[in-house]
């Protein structure tokens, strides 16, 4: 058994309960104002945004530690082309024949349709994938623990940071995703969680008119 080695915490930093206060209003406002956006523009990105990005989601708690994500970035235009081509297929038979009438009604509101442009236009496309098991050097599985648990926290974080960097986003979750695994070359132990699609707004870009629920519907203090 491998013995734990521990450290102090010298990463910590306390602030004052006014500090606490005023820091944690500012990062609401600005949290709050983060929309999904499906209107991207094509406008550059520089590439080392998307590795902070990428490298504050890679710091996501996990299950044992074990990190069981894999991002693949593509802003390669062919590749984002044939992206397209088969997530169109798919959401084409979801709204067409999949899905029932119960799931149309829910996503009435957002608007959406099987019709994906902006997995060309916008500059980068981040594939999240879930490791259901890693592979040590010599080739035996290692189980990963609560891989959906920490892919959704990471992924979470990953969307926070492409706000906070000053970009839009838009989880988008074509059903199946195996066509992605085929696409990138990815391994079987992996699993498509989401494709985020990052950039810049469309200058014109509109946004659903809906809210969140209140505080007081989502919390209860005991
Ligand atoms: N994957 C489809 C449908 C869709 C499903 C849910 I749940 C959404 O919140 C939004 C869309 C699409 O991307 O259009």
């Amino acid at each position: 058994m491998t013995r734990p080695v521990f450290r102090p915490l010298t990463t910590y930093r306390e602030v004052s309960v006014d500090e606490m206060k005023c820091q944690i209003r500012v990062f609401r406002d600005d949290m709050l104002r983060r929309r999904t956006v499906r209107q991207f523009s094509c406008r550059p990105v520089p590439r080392e945004v998307i590795e902070d990005c990428l490298q504050i989601a890679g710091s996501a708690p996990s299950g044992a530690n074990l990190q069981p994500w894999h991002f693949v970035v593509i802003s390669d235009l062919e590749v984002k082309r044939q992206i397209r081509e088969a997530a169109e297929k798919e959401e084409y038979l979801f709204y067409h024949e999949r899905a029932p009438k119960e799931w149309l009604e829910a996503l009435a509101p957002l608007g959406t349709d099987e019709l994906k442009p902006y997995l060309e236009a916008a500059p980068y496309l981040i594939a999240v994938f879930a490791r259901y098991y890693g592979l040590t050097p010599n080739g035996r599985k290692v189980k990963n623990y609560y891989v959906m648990e920490s892919v959704g926290i990471a992924t979470g974080m990953l969307i926070s940071a492409v706000h906070v960097a000053g970009l839009v986003s838009l989880t988008h979750t074509p059903s199946p995703m195996g066509f992605l695994n085929r696409i990138l070359d990815r391994p079987a132990q992996e699993k498509a969680f989401l494709l985020l699609v990052v950039g810049y707004p469309a200058e014109d870009a509109v946004v659903p008119e809906i809210s969140k629920k209140s505080l007081k519907e989502i919390i209860t203090f005991v």
